[in-house]
């Protein structure tokens, strides 16, 4: 039955096919697991430790010589594109097709990762948070029962937040962005470091990465707090209530004072879609950069959210509100309507202006983001008729043309951060300066679960080599 099910999805896409492999094959683990009984990711992370050290000795022994690629002058005064210079477990980003988590896609990760309904699959919601987090740190899909133990276990370790972190984030100015508070706060957090404990008291390097696990899954499980406090300090009362009958997407909506299951599922989404990038993105990349030096998982994430901060990054998601208000703005002072005629003017000002566009662009992509597609989706099925969404997807129709007639951004598609923002509105979440810290909740996620295998495969300080215009312009004409 499996044979002619497989074969009849053959024809209808390769998009279909993959998703039943990946079906059959987590059909297959289940099994497998269910034999095993409900372990916790600390169990599987243990056991899966040895082989990886092993596989990545032998990897450096057979072909560690041999050459990967070459570096132009162009690529190293151009930030780097390209150059494949850094070792990235949890995901890989091809610029055609996107980002895979662990080799899955987000439709593949959709059908296969447990929901807060519990099966996998669209019919029962968006996957849980957890469910990802596992995937991302063990490169298996979890059971049902192993994510409700992580989810569990978060919410236990949550409570683990220092207690002068709050009335820290209380006392700061209301006027402060938001993403400044939230670097403060996790900064503030590091006093609780295991991590960072052990090392004063001599832990051997061999057993770094059972202290930085343990980091990894406080800061996790603190970041909401951390977030709600900020968000609720500078919009509203301050009061901030949990539900921790709810997983960690739901707990952290009632967190931030909403309570909506259209919310929650959006926030789960959201929170699952923006983990991981593979490791050149500036916010992964600051965190692996700082970690090398052996600082602990805190004061290395604090590091990526202050990349994720900026407008060429994370902070895109709110300048697309911005911009898009800007047009609403300039139609209804001039009497107009937003439509495709007015979206493409207020555009080429934008551009004549030497301004970018936000939402669109991408270093590595060249293609529309799978990131934004899923998210259309999600607007598509439950907020068909926004009026927000409709301008967004006349943005979508009209701007890759105008930027491939620009002529100037190698990619002109729409990247995460053009659609994440309408959704949120739509469920009334509109303070848009926030938005890069519900970015930055998810980012730890990835950027963190690649740092515990940064310190258990033993990787060394990152240290790559600068060169002065001097020495390039030497070098070359000595070619
Ligand atoms: N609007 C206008 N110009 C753009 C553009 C856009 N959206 N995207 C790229 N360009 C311009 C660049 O500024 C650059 O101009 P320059 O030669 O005068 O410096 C030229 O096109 C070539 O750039 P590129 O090679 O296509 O892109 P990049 O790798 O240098 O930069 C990115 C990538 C994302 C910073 C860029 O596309 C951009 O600024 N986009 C808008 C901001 C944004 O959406 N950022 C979020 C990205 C996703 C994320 O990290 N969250």
């Amino acid at each position: 039955m499996m044979g002619i099910a497989v074969c009849r999805n053959i024809f209808l896409s390769p998009i279909n096919f993959t998703t039943m492999l990946s079906k059959i094959s987590f059909a297959s683990r289940t099994l497998a697991r269910n034999a095993r009984g409900v372990a916790t990711i600390q169990e599987v992370l243990k056991s899966q430790v040895p082989q990886k050290q092993a596989d990545l000795l032998a990897l450096k022994k057979e072909h560690g010589d041999k050459v990967l690629g070459e570096v132009t002058v162009d690529q190293c005064i151009g930030g780097a594109r390209g150059v494949k210079c850094m070792l990235w477990e949890t995901s890989n980003l091809d610029a055609e097709e996107g980002i895979r988590f662990r080799g899955h896609t987000i439709p593949d990760c959709q059908q296969i990762l447990p929901t807060f309904k519990g099966p996998a699959g669209p019919e029962n919601g968006e996957p849980l948070l957890e469910s990802l987090f596992w995937l991302l740190l063990t490169s298996e899909v979890p059971t049902k029962a192993e994510v409700d133990g992580l989810t569990a276990d978060l919410h236990k370790r949550a409570a683990s937040l220092p207690s002068h972190v709050v009335p820290l984030l209380n006392s700061l100015p209301k006027d402060m962005h938001p993403m400044t508070q939230f670097t403060i706060g996790l900064n503030a957090a590091q006093t609780g470091s295991a991590f960072a404990k052990a090392y004063q008291d001599g832990a051997p390097k061999t057993e770094y990465h059972e202290y930085v696990l343990e980091d990894v899954l406080n800061v996790v499980a603190q970041l909401p707090e951390i977030a709600a406090t900020i968000y609720r300090n500078v919009y509203f009362d301050g009061v901030v209530s949990k539900d921790t009958s709810l997983d960690y997407s739901g707990n952290f909506c009632r967190m931030l004072g909403y309570d909506d299951k259209g919310f929650d599922e959006l926030m789960r989404l959201y929170l699952c879609i923006h983990t991981d990038h593979e490791g050149g993105n500036a916010s992964a990349h600051a965190t692996h950069l700082v970690g090398s030096t052996l600082s602990d998982p805190y004061l290395a994430y604090a590091g990526g959210l202050n990349a994720l901060a900026g407008p060429l990054h994370g902070l895109a998601n709110q300048e697309v509100l911005g911009w898009i208000q800007g047009i609403q703005k300039q139609m209804a002072d001039e009497g107009k309507e937003v439509n495709a005629e007015t979206i493409t003017q207020f555009t080429w000002d934008t551009l004549n202006a030497k301004k970018v566009i936000p939402g669109y662009g991408h270093a590595v992509l060249r293609k529309t983001d799978p990131r934004y597609s899923c998210q259309r989706e999600f607007a598509l099925k439950h907020m068909p008729d926004d009026e927000l969404f409709k301008i967004v997807s006349t943005i979508y129709e009209v701007m890759p043309g105008i930027l491939t007639e620009h002529g100037k951004t190698k990619n002109p598609y729409p990247n995460v951060d053009s659609h994440s923002g309408v959704l949120l509105w739509h469920y009334g979440f509109t303070q848009f300066q926030y938005y890069t810290v519900l970015f930055g909740v998810s980012r730890a996620v990835g950027a963190l679960s690649q740092l515990y295998w940064d310190r258990a495969l033993g990787l060394p300080l990152e240290r790559p080599k600068s060169v002065t215009p001097e020495f390039i312009k030497k070098f070359c004409e000595s070619q």
